[in-house]
């Protein structure tokens, strides 16, 4: 008999179609008329609309839209603007934040002003499609949660490109925009500031990384695992003996001595999933502001070896400032 195994035996959801419960109030409508997609329903629900745009939606989009094409007509206008370049060469483009001598002050358009236009109409746009999840949420009365897990990756993404560059005084200190430069960045970044894995909340910036992927693992294959009792259907069955549910959470029991419940393994997750970036936040906030070298920092406080004085010492050329 072949057995019925979730992980490739998908099921087709495909209920009537629907719109939703009523909308309250406001003059915008859910547009699209709904279609059924079977390759959608391969993946998820085959059904796909109505949507609903709202203002937030539309301005969001059009600041998106805005910010992505001064992006790449300026990637465009850096190969001298022929076609075939830019297509060949795109993740190697960069739109560049201004040079340090600029500071915090507004530069010629050419010099990091698009950056700075690019990064105003970016980060407008990822604020209203924050605002966006939260109306729709309370519009459906259901709690606020993803809008405060999207606020912690906003934490962290204005930390990079906002907070931490004006703590600095400069805007140079960001990150740019483009696929293998923002790579760069990111390693320079490790390098100029002494090593970013001896910065602590890197460390739990990364726990929190791969904790997700695990309770990610542990949750998704558990409810698969169970799905052959109905178990992903998991609400009714929480307080149930002998169900799919209970028996999800007994292979932990048993396997552990301890078991998350239906509810709990959610807010794992969340917690998880916001705690990345939140101390992901806090470690770059740190980094150039209170400790300019994470490796001597570590030497400091006991958790990277000194290493011996085996050749003259040698002076930091960054600490020198201007002397011989
Ligand atoms: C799968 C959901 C879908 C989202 C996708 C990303 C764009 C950018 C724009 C060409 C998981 C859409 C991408 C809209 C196109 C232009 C101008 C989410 C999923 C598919 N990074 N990063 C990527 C961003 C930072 C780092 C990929 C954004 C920090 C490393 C993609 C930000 C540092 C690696 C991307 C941001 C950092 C990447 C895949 C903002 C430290 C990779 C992302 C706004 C945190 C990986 C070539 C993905 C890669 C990668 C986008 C910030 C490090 C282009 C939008 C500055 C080490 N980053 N990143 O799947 O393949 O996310 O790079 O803060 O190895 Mg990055
Ligand atoms: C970027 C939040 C902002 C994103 C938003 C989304 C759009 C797209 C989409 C149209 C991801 C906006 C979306 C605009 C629209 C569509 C589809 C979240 C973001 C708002 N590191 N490292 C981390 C590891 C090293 C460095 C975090 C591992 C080296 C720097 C994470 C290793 C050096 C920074 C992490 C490793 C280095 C980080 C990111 C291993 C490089 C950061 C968490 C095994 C040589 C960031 C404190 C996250 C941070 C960060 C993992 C190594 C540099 C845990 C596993 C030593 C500079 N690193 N790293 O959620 O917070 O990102 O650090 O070697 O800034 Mg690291």
């Amino acid at each position: 008999m072949v057995e019925y195994q979730n992980i490739f035996t998908q099921v087709q959801v495909r209920g009537p179609a629907y719109a939703g419960v009523p909308l309250t109030r406001g003059p915008w409508v859910r547009s699209w008329k709904p279609r059924f997609v079977h390759l959608l329903g391969r993946i998820g629900d085959a059904q796909l609309g109505p949507v609903y745009l709202g203002w937030s939606g539309f301005a969001s989009i059009l600041c998106g839209l805005i910010a992505f094409e001064i992006i790449g007509l300026n990637m465009w206008a850096s190969v001298n603007w022929d076609p075939v370049q830019f297509i060949r060469q795109l993740p190697w483009l960069a739109l560049e934040p201004p040079a340090p001598v600029y500071g915090l002050s507004i530069p010629p358009l050419a010099e990091g002003g698009w950056w700075i236009m690019t990064g105003f109409f970016l980060t407008t746009s990822i604020m209203l499609w924050w605002l966006r999840t939260y109306r729709r949420a309370r519009a459906l009365g259901i709690g606020t949660h993803v809008s405060w897990a999207f606020a912690a990756a906003i934490w962290l993404y204005l930390v990079l490109g906002l907070i931490r560059p004006v703590l600095m005084g400069s805007w140079a200190e960001a990150v740019p925009f483009g696929i293998f430069p923002h790579l760069d960045w990111t390693a320079a970044f490790s390098i100029r500031y002494g090593n970013l894995f001896y910065n602590p909340f890197h460390m739990l910036s990364i726990v929190f990384l791969y904790g997700s992927t695990l309770l990610f693992a542990m949750h998704g294959a558990t409810v698969l695992a169970i799905s052959r009792f109905g178990g992903e259907r998991e609400v009714e069955q929480i307080v149930d003996r002998g169900t799919a549910f209970e028996r999800g959470a007994l292979f932990w029991r048993w396997t552990m001595g301890f078991n998350a419940t239906a509810e709990s393994i959610h807010r794992w997750a969340w917690w998880f999933a916001v705690l990345c970036p939140l101390t992901g936040g806090i470690g770059i906030l740190l980094t150039g502001t209170v400790v300019d070298n994470w490796f001597l920092w570590g030497v400091k406080h006991g958790l990277a070896p000194e290493y011996p004085h085996l050749f003259p010492v040698v002076t930091d050329p960054a600490l020198l400032q201007g002397r011989p």
